[in-house]
Order: C-alpha cells, then sequence, then structure tokens
C-alpha cells in the first residue's frame, strides 16, 4: 500500500503499521489530500488483522503543524472567512480522530517534532505517546483565533486535567517534551537519536500482545468517561465475555501453567 500516497508514508512489519506523514516542507501540515490518505490507511489499519499496532509519526523535523495554512488561503476574501469551517471538520478530521479513537487496536504517536493545532489533536488522540527530548506540543488554535478541534478539549483534558489544559488552550505556548512528561501527557521521552529505535521496541511489544483484549480494553477507557460505577461493573462483566472466548486467553492461562511464555496470535 506504501506506494499509493503522497502525504503519508506506509509500511507494516511484524504487526506494526507505521504511518509517517510525509510533507517536511511544511512541517508534515495536514491537506485535503492527506486527510484522505490518513482515513484510508487508518481503514485499512482496521480491516488487516495482519496490523497489531499502528505507530504515527512524522517525517522530517516535525511531527505536524496542523491545519496546512497556505491550501485554505483563498477563503479569507477582504471582508470575511468564506471557509465552512463545520464542514471542513465533518469531513476532513472528525472521521479520521473518530477512527483512530475507535480502532480496536493500540495505536502510538511517536512524535519526532512540533506537534502544532490538529497536529498536536491527533498525538493526543493516539492511545500512547513517545516522544523526542527536542519535540514540543503548541495548541496553536488560539494564535489564529481559533478552538482547540479535532477532539482536543476531551483528550487534552482527560490527559492534564483542566487547569493545564485551559493555560495551554488560551496561552498557545510550546510545551516542550520533558514537560509533557511531568504532566502525564505523553509516556515517554527519549534522545533524539534513540526514538526510531525506542518507538520499534515499544511498538513491536504493543503488537505481541493480546490483541482483542487490548481493543476490548479501549472501549471499556473509553466508555469510563462517562460511565457510573454500576455501569461500568456491568460494562466490564460484558466484555471480559468476549475476551474470555478468545485464543489468547487460553494461550495466557496455559503459559503461565506451562511456565512459558505466552505467544499471543491476536485472536
Ligand atoms: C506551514 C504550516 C501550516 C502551512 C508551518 N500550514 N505551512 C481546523 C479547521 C479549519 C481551519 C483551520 O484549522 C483547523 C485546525 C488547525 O490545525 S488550526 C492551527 C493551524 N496551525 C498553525 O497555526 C501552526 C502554524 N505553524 C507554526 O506556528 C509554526 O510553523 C510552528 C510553531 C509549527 C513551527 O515553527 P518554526 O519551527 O519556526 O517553523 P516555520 O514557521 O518557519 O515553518 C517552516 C515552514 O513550514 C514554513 O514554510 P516556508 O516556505 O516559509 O519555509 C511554514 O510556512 C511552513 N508551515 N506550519 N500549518
Amino acid at each position: 500500500m506504501s506506494g499509493a500516497f503522497d502525504t503519508i508514508l506506509v509500511s507494516a512489519q511484524q504487526g506494526v503499521m507505521t504511518i509517517t506523514l510525509n510533507r517536511p516542507d511544511a512541517l508534515n501540515a495536514y491537506n485535503e489530500r492527506m486527510s484522505v490518505e490518513l482515513a484510508a490507511a487508518l481503514k485499512s489499519a482496521e480491516r488487516d488483522a495482519q496490523v497489531r499496532c499502528v505507530t504515527l509519526t512524522g517525517a522530517g523535523r516535525a511531527f505536524c503543524s496542523g491545519q496546512d495554512l497556505r491550501e485554505i488561503r483563498a477563503y479569507y476574501k477582504p471582508d470575511a472567512c468564506t471557509l465552512d469551517f463545520g464542514a471542513h471538520l465533518r469531513q476532513k478530521y472528525n472521521p479520521v480522530v473518530a477512527r483512530l479513537r475507535s480502532l480496536e487496536k493500540p495505536t502510538l504517536a511517536a512524535i519526532n517534532g512540533v506537534a502544532a493545532g490538529a497536529g498536536a489533536s491527533f498525538a493526543f488522540a493516539c492511545d500512547l505517546r513517545i516522544c523526542a527530548s527536542s519535540a514540543s506540543f503548541m495548541m496553536a488554535f488560539t494564535h489564529v483565533g481559533l478552538i482547540p478541534d479535532s477532539a482536543a478539549t476531551l483528550t487534552l483534558l482527560q490527559h492534564v486535567g483542566y487547569a493545564r489544559a485551559a493555560e495551554m488552550c488560551f496561552l498557545g505556548d510550546r510545551m516542550p517534551a520533558e514537560e509533557a512528561l511531568r504532566r502525564g501527557l505523553v509516556n515517554r521521552v527519549v534522545e533524539d537519536a534513540e526514538l526510531a529505535d525506542a518507538t520499534r521496541e515499544l511498538a513491536g511489544r504493543l503488537a505481541a500482545a493480546p490483541t482483542r483484549a487490548i481493543g476490548l480494553t479501549k472501549r471499556a477507557l473509553t466508555r469510563a468517561w462517562n460511565a457510573t460505577l454500576d455501569e461500568q461493573l456491568e460494562y466490564e462483566a460484558f466484555l471480559q465475555h468476549t475476551a474470555g472466548q478468545t485464543a489468547d486467553h487460553r494461550e495466557g492461562v496455559l503459559a503461565f501453567l506451562e511456565k512459558r511464555k505466552p505467544a499471543f496470535e491476536g485472536r
């Protein structure tokens, strides 16, 4: 599938699909074509049983600088902006974020450089974030008089809490990787030169995990934000019924009893 795209690179190795946003001259700004291609790559990750982890990263010195502001330049008339923002988000951003969140496989953002605007939102929508030490996050929306979108008002809030989320969104200051780690916004920070290896190692571990159970765990964690204790207990019982029927569950228990490492197959 790697040959089919202009704005992203896609490769698959040992159960890990790596999607690289690939417009480095524009800091991987998100344009119309990238929205179509990213949606297609995520759809194929969803359908392909061989894919058991998805890594999202950027080519060059940035992760993603958000909306390509040059591409929408023509909408800015002398007295008004004629872009239909609602339709733009619903068509080009929301399906990608929804797919990232609902994918029943682990997603890992490998943040190689600045993640700004919707670029930060995409990183926040992934399950885990590993970060190069020179990377940073910037809620750039405020600098162009917009509100955070692509679910950042939810995901950032979940990751760092209201006070920090509000400050990041209102002021739009760059948050360096180390601070993001302290605030719980990212899982790991590594030296820039180590990012590729550390990502491969972590993604490899995720791809070797019991994929069905991970997918069901994602569902449970997502539902928990809006659930009461009783609802969540019931939902866990419902999902565990499914997990209990998987080959990986059986393999995990047998491996424990036989004192060996489990070999999960993702089914
Ligand atoms: C860019 C961009 C970019 C085009 C760097 N576009 N070229 C939703 C609904 C509808 C519409 C609007 O948007 C949204 C969601 C959003 O994402 S809103 C937020 C949009 N993003 C931004 O406002 C961020 C704009 N970029 C920046 O603030 C800086 O470039 C950052 C802080 C990311 C990096 O700064 P530097 O490291 O100093 O790099 P630079 O500014 O020199 O950029 C390098 C090149 O990349 C430059 O091109 P050039 O031809 O001059 O070398 C920039 O024009 C280009 N570029 N971001 N979003």
